[in-house]
């Protein structure tokens, strides 16, 4: 199924020669005092491949990748945000169990932050784990021009050293001819309707195809992060010999080898892996989510003869355990689409035309309803499990994430997952079926919406309420 999935993805090769090898791509560290962070939304020149002209990129504080945010489980922190764009914009913190008014979603628990004005968030981070922060107004705009970043909340005792623990965020970016970002394809219905904005440029922390240094017989935790608009990766992760930590920000009792491949990692998702280099050789990371794999970045391994080190015991986060047998349970159908020949979904209170549903770009529904209404989609007690059966019955593979809560995958396609790990986006694959639950204990107002963010804007929104 996955191969199948992946193969609908067409994949334009880069096509620039004699690009530069960059070098470590080490995030710029976020500078706090008190754990009070400033984040300013501005317009920042930066080449994407050197040699090509500058693109108007939008960024956090002028670096592309965002300055990594870096706090301790539990800690409360504050981020004064300001906007300096001509557009207005907001923060989500992605995958960070948060206090809902700080969720950042414009136009459900905020509004925008209006160009020149400031807002100011607080909140604890209740989980250590990889987590992110993105534009979420226009996100499918804002967010492929750069406005996102790293959030890594350290456990009380950090596992591994900063030379140790190294953060890679992923990003596909569609440059036009000249290398430069593409912006008038920004928008463009053809993009919404089908498999969502698919670049040609991966960049790692906004290098292209970086060299990272290690050290042979060395524990590391790589904490890889899909901040693609649509794009969805897949890595052999046997073939590095590498296991998983992590998924979502939600540490695993202990690293856990798996018996497939490739691993998917959807737009928003984060895996942690933990690579031990034995070989004094250096190795690839390819990218197979696209037509034709894709070398994303080169490990260097410095030879080092000593015995490895015993890897670090996980720690990982509580969370409640949803009790199946007193669930309430909800049904979620994902329409739309092109090649779906979904009826005109419910749009703003009233069932749209074609016409119009393609005019207002509204082609994806769930439900039967495009984007948010007035009403929440359902509505939970707080402490309630619920349980969730999503179809997907569209022609393409979706990432659906849930505001808010980490949940459980039970069941993909009538069989039982095996994985019970905590997830807070999941991958769907077309004409298919996942079963999920959580305990919904926060609460608010909360979005649950598929991640490839045209999709999103498209229709494929929705929230739910928490009372
Ligand atoms: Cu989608």
């Amino acid at each position: 199924m996955i191969q199948n999935i992946l193969n609908r993805r067409t994949f334009v090769k880069a096509g620039l020669a004699s690009v530069a090898i960059a070098s470590m791509p080490k995030l710029v560290m976020a500078m706090s005092e008190n754990n009070v962070f400033h984040l300013t939304a501005k317009k920042t020149n930066y080449a994407l491949v050197s040699g090509a002209a500058n693109s108007e990129l939008w960024t956090f504080n002028d670096i592309v990748s965002g300055p990594e945010i870096r706090v301790v489980k539990g800690s409360e922190i504050t981020v004064i945000f300001k906007n300096e764009l001509d557009e207005p914009t907001s923060i989500h913190w992605h995958g960070i169990r948060i206090d809902n008014k700080m969720d950042g979603v414009s136009g459900l628990t905020q509004d925008a932050v209006l160009p020149g004005e400031e807002y100011i968030y607080t909140f604890t981070v209740p989980d250590a784990g990889s987590f992110w922060y993105h534009a979420h107004n226009m996100s499918w705009s804002h967010v492929a021009r750069g406005l996102y970043g790293a959030l890594i909340v350290d456990e009380i005792t950090p596992l591994f050293d900063k030379d140790h623990d190294i953060t890679l965020m992923l990003d596909d970016w569609k440059l036009d001819s000249q290398g430069k970002l593409d912006i008038k394809s920004l928008g463009s219905l053809m993009e919404w309707a089908h498999a969502g904005r698919l670049g040609n440029l991966i960049t790692v922390n906004g290098k292209f195809r970086p060299e990272i240094k290690l050290k042979q017989n060395e524990n590391y935790r790589i904490r890889i992060i899909n901040v693609a608009n649509s794009r969805v990766s897949a890595f052999d992760i046997n073939q590095l010999d590498a296991k998983i930590i992590a998924y979502d920000g939600q540490t695993l009792a202990s690293p856990r080898k798996i018996n497939y491949s490739p691993l998917i990692i959807g737009p928003a998702q984060r895996v942690d892996l933990l690579i031990t280099p034995k070989k004094n050789e250096p190795f690839k990371l390819i990218d197979l989510g696209s037509n034709e794999p894709y070398e994303i970045a080169k490990f260097i391994i410095k030879p080092n003869l000593i015995a490895p080190p015993p890897v670090p015991k996980l720690v990982p986060n509580k969370l409640l355990e949803p009790d199946i047998g007193n669930a309430i349970k909800q049904k979620i159908e994902i329409q739309g689409g092109a090649m779906s020949g979904m009826r005109a979904p419910i749009y703003r209170g009233k069932r749209m035309s074609m016409m119009d549903s393609m005019r207002n770009k509204q082609v994806w529904a769930l439900n039967g309803i495009a984007n948010l209404g007035e009403n929440p989609m359902f509505e939970v007690k707080r402490d309630q499990t619920i349980i969730i059966d999503f179809l997907n019955d569209t022609s393409f593979m979706h990432a659906m994430h849930i505001h808010g809560h980490h949940f459980k995958i039970l069941s993909r396609n009538g069989t039982t997952d095996n994985e019970q790990a905590w997830r807070d986006t999941f991958m769907i694959g077309p004409e298919s079926t996942t079963t999920i639950a959580f305990v919904a204990n926060n609460p608010g107002k909360w979005l649950l919406h598929c991640h490839m963010l045209e999709h999103a804007s498209g229709g494929m929104n929705t929230w739910f309420k928490v009372s």
